[in-house]
């Protein structure tokens, strides 16, 4: 395909490299930047300035690294936060993994230089992101089976490394095999990484059975509370800021909330708002819809956006409002 040898050829022309992905990073965002960081390594290349002067080879910057991601191999050269931000003529090219577009980059993308190649590697249809070269498909599960065909076309070798991150791309962007976006490849992908000796159970375990108690009361007290409406096809539920201090947690992926909001019998819409954790009012609503309601168009309303299927909108406005609004405009859709 002639997409990926462009971008091949792009990540061959430049020799350094920043790495960065979506706010509030997840399985599929890390696991691909680690992957083509060791990718990157694989193909002689280097990455930007302070990993390089302790001795690394890729550098990642993202917003943070979720507590159940922390196994995955290379996390640790993962720098977190703008301090981490290496200074422009450390690096050449900049690659963008997973970014949705420019709104879900808002923590880092002020920060960035405007005058250095963009690699764009997606699979949200809403990525307005314009690089170099922009290689954009709706029809891949996971950034991190384009990260898998792109090591396959430069004839590398897939290490165990590799493959426990992009199991951990694939299987949290399916919702392990589950969802619509989940295509025969998937399947197939999944059987050649696991044929490197990775073994299902030691990315399963550490991924999502490793929560503490206060996690899983959190998870009881927003479901416990779940509200059913329009006559039972809309699935929605609520963490606040209140319930992150009661329980000392902040949950776990949205994911979790919703799979239960959709897994409930006539439901269509499922919605998560879920209150910032601190700071001014701000609430990040998290949606899965079925047919004929598409979730992507639906967040655009809000200024987000997603996948069909799945897709998420943060509104700088207090939790009650944000809900009144987001449940008018459904109402409108149904
Ligand atoms: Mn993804």
């Amino acid at each position: 395909m002639k997409i990926i040898k462009r971008v091949l050829a792009e990540l061959r022309k430049h020799q350094r490299f920043l790495i960065t992905t979506h706010a509030r990073c997840d399985g599929d965002g890390l696991g691909s930047e680690l992957a083509l960081a060791a990718m990157l390594k694989r193909l002689g290349k280097a990455a930007a300035s302070p990993a390089l002067m302790r001795g690394k080879t890729a550098y990642i910057v993202n917003d943070g690294v979720p507590a159940e991601l922390g196994f995955l191999p290379g996390v640790d050269k993962v720098g977190r936060g703008l301090k981490a931000l290496p200074a422009p003529d450390k690096y050449d090219a900049l690659i963008i993994l997973d970014a949705g577009g420019v709104d879900q980059l808002d923590w880092i993308w002020p920060h960035l230089p405007k005058n250095k190649p963009i690699i764009n590697i997606d699979h949200h249809p809403s990525n307005d992101i314009s690089g170099v070269v922009n290689w954009i498909d709706e029809d891949m599960a996971a950034v991190g089976e384009m990260i898998y065909r792109l090591i396959l076309a430069a004839r590398l070798k897939i290490t165990k490394d590799i493959a426990t991150c992009l199991y951990v791309s694939l299987d949290t962007d399916t919702g392990h095999f589950c969802f619509s976006n989940t295509p025969p490849y998937s399947h197939i992908m999944a059987a050649q990484l696991l044929q490197t000796g990775i073994k299902v159970r030691e990315v399963i375990k550490p991924l999502y059975e490793n929560k503490l108690m206060g996690d899983i009361q959190l998870f009881a007290e927003c479901i416990r509370n779940i509200k059913l409406l329009l006559g039972g096809k809309v699935a929605v539920a609520f963490l606040t800021r209140a319930m992150f201090r009661k329980f000392r947690s902040f949950g776990s992926e949205s994911q979790t909330y919703l799979t239960v909001l959709r897994s409930i019998k006539g439901v269509k819409v499922a919605l998560l708002f879920r209150e910032s954790e601190q700071g001014p009012a701000k609430v990040k609503v998290s949606v899965r819809a079925e047919a004929p309601i598409d979730a992507d168009k639906l967040m655009h309303n809000f200024g987000g956006g997603g996948h069909h299927r799945a897709a998420a909108a943060t509104l700088k406005i207090p939790l009650a409002k944000a809900y009144a609004i987001v449940l008018n405009q459904i109402r409108k859709s149904l």
